[in-house]
């Protein structure tokens, strides 16, 4: 009913709608409109209640609220079913938790903070209240398992496309799951899978966008490696335009997957990558080795050359090295 009413007053923006129109075009009693017209006040919307014209929305909550998501994004999967919180561990965990319990494609969960949220290799993901995007989606594909790790490379394009068309910040992907800027990290990805041996039950792609953190409101071990939208840009962006439109090109690139294969997208992430043509120190499982990443292949790996011949990493921590300046 919120929703709703949300709607009719966005759809007369600017003009007050009186409490017996709403309830008559919501067949509801007006002190209903009234008792919702509170709680929309204590969510945080900045209603204009006026005893003879009526009620006027000024002002949403900069917020991650599912009506406003709802409100404003283009999709038709992603975003079906929203699961919303101000505060939670970690929106991977909670959406592997729901998956499990049979939450359909497309369900996103999204949260104001976390308080445990989870990087690659038990390492953790500082999350702050209400100064990013803390997102998760799941996926049900027919891919075979194999294919899941190509997922976080989609997700990696899909940001690295609504950062640069709806911020214009020229970003860069690292191989496998950063996007930096100027060398420091604006998002990082983490997808987790459950699957039989030849089938995916799941995927879970979580995602943080640092948004409208302030430089110093990093931890000390984070202030000279991340950064955030509005460090960038030096004022501050929508967080639900840039949750809607990462939702919108993460919707496009994965119906191209299921439809046409990965190709085209490992294509888009080439012209994207910053790690092709720079050399690299390779932590992997049990090896460690530096030499010029060359490509990646059809499998997303990297793939790098040393004197050793050429490697192919599919999993590992990354580290480019700075170019020497002579
Ligand atoms: C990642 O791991 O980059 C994956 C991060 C995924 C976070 C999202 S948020 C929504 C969803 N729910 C979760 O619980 N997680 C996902 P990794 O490559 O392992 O990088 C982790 C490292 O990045 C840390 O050890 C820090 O050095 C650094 N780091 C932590 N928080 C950061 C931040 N907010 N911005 C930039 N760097 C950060």
């Amino acid at each position: 009913m919120r929703t709703r009413i949300l709607n009719l007053l966005r759809q007369r923006s600017g003009e007050y709608l009186s409490g017996e129109e709403i309830a008559r075009q919501l067949d509801v009693s007006r002190t209903a409109v009234w008792k919702h017209m509170q709680e929309l006040k204590q969510e945080g919307y900045a209603i204009d209640a006026h005893s003879r014209r009526g009620y006027s929305l000024r002002q949403a909550p900069d917020l991650l609220l599912p009506a406003e998501i709802q409100a404003a994004v283009k999709t038709k999967i992603l975003g079906r079913d929203i699961r919303y919180f101000t505060h939670i561990d970690s929106t991977n965990n909670e959406a592997k938790k729901i998956a499990a319990a049979g939450a359909a494609e497309g369900t996103i969960v999204v949260s104001e903070s976390q308080n445990s949220g989870r990087g690659r290799l038990s390492r953790g993901w500082y999350s702050p209240e209400h100064s990013g995007i803390w997102l998760s989606v799941i996926l049900r594909p027919a891919f075979s398992p194999q294919e899941a790790p190509k997922c976080t490379l989609l997700a990696a394009v899909a940001i690295t496309r609504a950062i640069r068309g709806l911020c214009k910040v020229d970003c860069g992907i690292k191989w496998p799951n950063d996007i930096l800027y100027d060398g420091k990290k604006l998002v990082g990805i983490l997808t987790e899978m459950s699957a039989e041996m030849d089938a995916i039950n799941h995927i879970v792609i979580g995602m943080g966008i640092n948004v409208n953190i302030a430089q110093q409101d990093f931890p000390v071990e984070l202030q000279d490696i991340a950064t955030s939208l509005s460090i960038i840009l030096g004022q501050p962006i929508s967080r639900i335009d840039l949750l809607c439109e990462i939702l919108l090109q993460l919707e496009e690139l994965y119906i191209q997957a299921i439809d046409t294969g990965f190709s085209g997208i490992l294509n888009e992430w080439r012209k994207y990558s910053i790690t092709i043509g720079q050399t690299v120190d390779v932590i992997g499982v049990n090896r460690k080795f530096t030499g010029i990443a060359v490509d990646i292949d059809e499998d997303g790996a990297l793939l790098v050359e040393t004197d050793n011949g050429r490697q192919k990493v599919i999993a590992g921590d990354v580290s480019i090295r700075p170019k020497k300046t002579s």
